[in-house]
């Protein structure tokens, strides 16, 4: 495995950084103040090529790889983890649903647009009662005519409200029956559809978070992504996607929040030093960096696994769990190395901490990555 970064990489890096210095740093403390999901910064990062970038040149992508990708997070991550909860949410979860797993009309007709970010795109598997437990799922798509009628729910979507077009698994068979789900293209706007904000979030504020709302949905067939059934197990290998997309930001975090303390340590004196220059401090930062070091090579032997299409379902668990704790950790140090200051909003450490929780949480919880990695030790 090569360790350094390939040109891409490091053209992609700068370029986010570039962006994020003038389009985000600006704003993103009143973002998460407000819970503002900034819309026309999205707009703007699709115009970079940044909301497809691993979708096909053809159809209006980046063209770039997993790396490319898990990059663009890491730098995001280090800046505002919302912002880059969008992006994860927006590239792995619907344009890599309808890549991985749509038609070649689906495909034209909606990539393009969502790799330029003229639409924005959300995921719906989770419902109220159903998180960890996604075969439970309540939702259903009973067949009429050439149409089918949706009526349910669906709980903690990102872009749930703004989004344009999203992909939903909703029940077409029996419950509990990992062949009786099945994958929707909806549409804002199509009759009965609705959704609701989510407030008063704990972080990743700046990342719209909603409830969406079907009653008696009608959806043509030519919505349909793949066949009927299909729908849990093309989650199952989107979420191993997107798991590697929630540990790369993860890490991001977990490096911003490294690097703000070893700012900070090297700066505020105690008893008549730089704080860094007491083991109590100095030792913090060498867990911390070499947590991130950790961090960021299981996330990119994961994605080096999903490049060359290797099976990657425990390696993508093993990157999400180990990343996003080391975020929480990170997260943590910094506010305690920062002691009251970094208690503050006028520091950025509180900020990686509330926003670095979410990653221990969204796309299954640590608890969920175990149980994923001992089924695929045992069996
Ligand atoms: N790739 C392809 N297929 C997979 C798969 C994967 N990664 N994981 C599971 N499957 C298949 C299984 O092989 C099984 O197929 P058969 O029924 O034909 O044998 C089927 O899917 C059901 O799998 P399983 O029996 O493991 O389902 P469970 O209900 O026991 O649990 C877990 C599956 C818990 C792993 C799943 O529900 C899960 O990931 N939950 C968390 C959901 C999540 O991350 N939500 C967050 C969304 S926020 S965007």
């Amino acid at each position: 495995m090569n360790f350094s970064q390939n040109e891409n990489q490091a053209m992609i890096a700068q370029m986010v950084r570039d962006f994020a210095e003038k389009e985000i740093k600006p704003y993103y403390k009143q973002w998460d103040a407000d819970e503002h999901f900034p819309v026309e910064t999205m707009k703007k990062m699709g115009e970079l090529g940044l909301l497809g970038i691993f979708i096909p040149e053809e159809y209006g992508g980046s063209g770039f790889s997993y790396f490319e990708y898990a990059t663009a997070l890491m730098e995001l991550g280090k800046v505002c983890g919302g912002i880059g909860l969008s992006v994860a949410a927006h590239n792995s979860l619907c344009t890599g649903h309808i890549y991985y797993h749509g038609s070649e009309e689906q495909k034209k007709k909606y990539l393009p647009k969502l790799a330029s970010g003229e639409f924005i795109g959300a995921w719906g598997l989770t419902e109220a009662n159903t998180g960890s437990d996604a075969m439970r799922m309540q939702t259903t798509a009973v067949k009429d005519g050439n149409d089918w009628i949706i009526n349910g729910a669906k709980n903690w979507i990102t872009h749930g409200l703004s989004g344009d077009v999203a992909v939903i698994l909703v029940r077409t068979g029996e419950l509990l029956d990992s062949n009786g789900i099945t994958a929707f293209i909806i549409e804002k706007g199509m009759p009965g559809f609705s959704a609701v904000k989510i407030k008063d979030k704990l972080g990743v504020r700046a990342s719209e978070t909603a409830e969406l709302i079907f009653d008696n949905v009608r959806v043509p067939q030519e919505n349909v992504i793949g066949n009927i059934g299909e729908g849990f197990k093309q989650a199952m290998q989107i979420l191993d996607g997107g798991r590697v997309s929630i540990a790369s930001l993860s890490c991001g975090i977990a490096r911003g929040a490294f690097e703000a303390s070893v700012k900070y340590a090297k700066e505020r004196e105690q008893f008549g030093h730089p704080i860094a220059q007491f083991q109590a401090i100095a030792f913090k930062l060498a867990d911390m960096k070499t947590q991130v070091e950790a961090a960021e090579l299981l996330t990119f032997q994961a994605a080096y696994r999903k490049n060359n299409k290797l099976g990657m379902t425990k390696e993508g668990a093993f990157a999400k769990y180990f990343a996003s704790e080391v975020s929480v950790k990170c997260g943590n140090e910094a506010v305690q190395i920062m002691g009251g200051y970094g208690y503050t909003k006028e520091y950025p450490a509180e900020k990686f901490l509330r926003d670095a929780k979410l990653m221990t949480i969204g796309e299954g919880t640590s608890e969920i990555q175990k149980l994923v990695i001992s089924r695929e030790i045992l069996k």
